[in-house]
Parts: structure tokens; sequence; C-alpha cells
């Protein structure tokens, strides 16, 4: 991605900000799994999505001081010995490139030069920090830490959220975001495609898991979550992501997976038989999930609510269960589809939500209804991606088949 787009999104920031602040962001740290071993990193979305940079230990600082901003961008310096062991550290003159901040500084100095600046004659009044849900008991959350050190050391500076700010400027996709993702579906669509080719009774769910991987891994993507590969009854878990059961002559295996593009998901979900023949009731129950797509689209706009749009497939749930005979009073429709209809995706696989919960111009959202009927050792979930515009809402993921027909025809 270009770095005018990451320049850009800082303008956009900064124009948000209040006067006479200051926000802080972190690109992170992986934290440590056993002994001396430390899980992937995963650069923070909100520092990646300003800086264009995906590397560990960095620090953002956007000051805006009587109307004029200012940035500085502190990376840990060039160390021999970090070199040798791990890899090559990123210098000065790239981060410039990457991300087009001039002012580049040593991270060591990064909480030496904050405490200045909080105490000189340019101070702010405010310091954003990015807060949203996590586990309270977390050890590593730097944007905690700084908020605690703020208010010791400087109990007059206000601390202030950034997420409504970053939420709607990520909320909004560019065209490049837009082409990131839909390069993350193709890396989808061709792997799961293998996946078909390679699906039969008597393979293990991880096997399939393998087979999905491998081939994201060959175009050097990686998944964008836990791959879901749920056979039979284990399909009526939402988040399944064991993957020990043999798959059965005569089940389905419901996949919900997703693979990644500079740091940009795709989120996907298709449910097959694993002969490659649909039974007459796995065929009723999948398509009354698949119409409930379009169930959900109808209802989709610019401005529209959340809520009419799941209610909408409820609704539509509602009357095609009784008809299958499987419920009889509306109200039990819960006990089949039992999550919402879908979420904002984008550099977060679970995108940033808006407060208000409704749908906004570029917006991208996954519409994934779902039955799980687990007397039937049944469970379907379709998942596509869509991107809202005022002219419709557009299916990025509409190449990755999914009748009974085209599942069925490519399978054999
Ligand atoms: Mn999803």
């Amino acid at each position: 991605m270009k770095t005018s787009f990451f320049i850009n999104n800082r303008a956009k920031f900064a124009t948000q900000m209040q006067d006479n602040s200051t926000a802080v962001f972190f690109s992170g740290k992986a934290p440590r799994q056993s002994a001396d071993e430390e899980y992937a990193f995963s650069v923070d979305r909100n520092f990646f999505y300003l800086t264009g940079i995906d590397r560990e230990d960095m620090v953002l600082v956007i000051n805006k001081i009587r109307g004029e901003v200012t940035e500085q961008l502190f990376i840990p310096p060039v160390d021999d010995f970090f070199e040798k062991w791990y890899g090559i550290l990123l210098k000065k003159e790239e981060a410039i490139n990457i991300s087009g901040i001039q002012s580049v500084l040593n991270r060591n100095e990064f909480l030496n030069q904050f405490a200045k600046k909080l105490c000189s004659a340019d101070r702010p009044d405010s310091v954003y920090i990015v807060s949203y849900y996590t586990d309270p008991f977390e050890s590593y959350d730097e944007y905690k830490k700084i908020a605690h050190w703020i208010k010791k050391q400087f109990p007059t500076i206000n601390i202030l959220n950034s997420l409504d700010i970053v939420t709607n400027l990520r909320g909004s996709k560019q065209e490049e975001e837009i082409s990131e993702i839909k390069t993350a579906i193709g890396y989808t669509k061709e792997a799961l495609e293998f996946v078909m080719k390679n699906l039969q009774v008597g393979k293990f769910e991880y096997q399939v898991r393998a087979d999905f991987e491998y081939q994201l891994m060959l175009r050097n993507s990686k998944p964008s979550f836990k791959t879901i590969g749920a056979s039979g009854k284990n399909a009526v878990i939402l988040h399944y992501v064991d993957l020990q059961d043999k798959i059965e002559d005569g089940n389905l295996i419901l996949l919900d997976l997703g693979a990644v593009s500079k740091n940009y998901a795709s989120d996907i979900t298709r449910t097959y038989p694993a002969n490659g023949k649909f039974t007459e009731r796995q065929k009723e129950i999948y398509n009354l999930v698949l119409q409930a797509q379009d169930v959900a689209v109808d209802s989709m706009f610019v401005g529209a609510p959340e809520i009419d749009v799941n209610n909408a497939v409820k609704e539509h749930f509602a009357k095609g269960l009784k008809a299958l005979k499987i419920i009889r009073d509306d109200s039990e429709v819960e006990n089949y589809y039992y999550h919402s209809i879908g979420h904002p995706l984008g550099l977060d696989v679970h995108d940033l939500r808006r407060r208000d919960k409704t749908m906004q111009e570029n917006n991208v959202y996954t519409v994934e209804p779902g039955l799980y009927i687990k007397e039937e050792g049944i469970g379907i979930r379709i998942e596509d991606d869509y991107w809202v515009t005022k002219n419709g809402i557009i299916n990025l993921s509409k190449d990755i088949i999914k009748t009974v027909n085209d599942i069925e025809n490519f399978m054999k």
C-alpha cells in the first residue's frame, strides 16, 4: 500500500482530535508463550492503519497543539546482537519511507521525551489512548499502563479514548482496502477449491484444515483466525476449533475460515457434504440458510440498523422451520439460530463496531446465517463478505461457489 494512504489516515485522525491534545499508538509486542518461546506477533491494527509498519515495540505520537499537528515515531534502535539472532530491524530511512513520518526517534527515549512534553510550554490538556475490551487481568496492555502512569505523574491531564475516531475511519473502507480484502478472499477461494477436491469420507477434520492452510501458506498468506472445521454434530458448536473427529459418510462439514492479505482479513463459511452429495433433508435446510443470505442483503442499506437485518433473518427462519416441522412457535427460532447475522470486517476479523450499530457507507460486513439442528446432527452456516455502498450491497466473495448444484458438480 502507498505511503500516501497512511499519511492521509493520520491527517484524518488529527482533524478529529481535540485541540491541545496528544494521541499515542503502540504497535504491540508478542506475549511470552513458555520458557523463551513467544506467541506469533500480530501488529496492533490501529498502529498499522496509521503507519503501514508491521513491527514490534514501536510508538506513534500525534500532537495537535494550538491547531498545529506534529508526529513522531519511536522505533527500537539498531542492535547487533538482536540482528545476529533474530533478523534485521527496521531502519530509520525505511520507517520514513513506509509511513511518511519524518521524525523517527529511539524507542528507548519514548517515555522520557513524552514526560518532557507533558510538562513543557507545549503540553497537551489531554492524551488519547485506545481502550476497548481487553481481559482486565491481562498483564500486557501498554495503553492501560501509560494511562495509569499519566494519572500518577500528571494528574491534571485528561485521558481520552480514540476508539470512536478510529472506528469511524477504519469502518469507511478505501479503494486500496477493498482491494486487499478481495485478495484475501481470492486466496480463500483457491484454498477452498483444493479442500473440495480432496474432501472424502474417513478423512479427519484436522486433515481438512491442513489442506486449507497449506494452500494459504503456498501463497504466503495465513489464516485470519483459527480455522473452524466441524463435521456432523460438531457443527452446532459455533467456534469449534478442536478438529479431532473422523468425517463420517452422510455428514456435512462446516468450514468457517479466512486468509489475510497485508493484514486485511477475509471471513468465509461454506458447508459441504463429505461424500459430495447432499441428502434431501440436508438440501432443505441448506437452501433455507442460503435464502436467508438474500433476505439479509435485501434489508441492508446505508443507515440500516444491524438489528433490523437480523430480525428479517429470524422471521425468515421462523417461517421455514415451521414449514419443515422443526418448530411450532416463532420464539423457538433461537434454539436453532443462536448468533447474529454478521459483523464488520477489515484489519480485524471482527472489525471495530460503531456504537449505534448501523451500517454506514463503505463498511464491509459479513452475512452469515446458520441453522444448527443438534437432534439431526446438522449444522449449516453460509458466510460471505459484503461491501455496503450507496448504490447497493456488493458481494465481494460471490465467486466462491455455494449452491447445492454448483457444490455437487464441483465435487463430482
Ligand atoms: Mn464471521
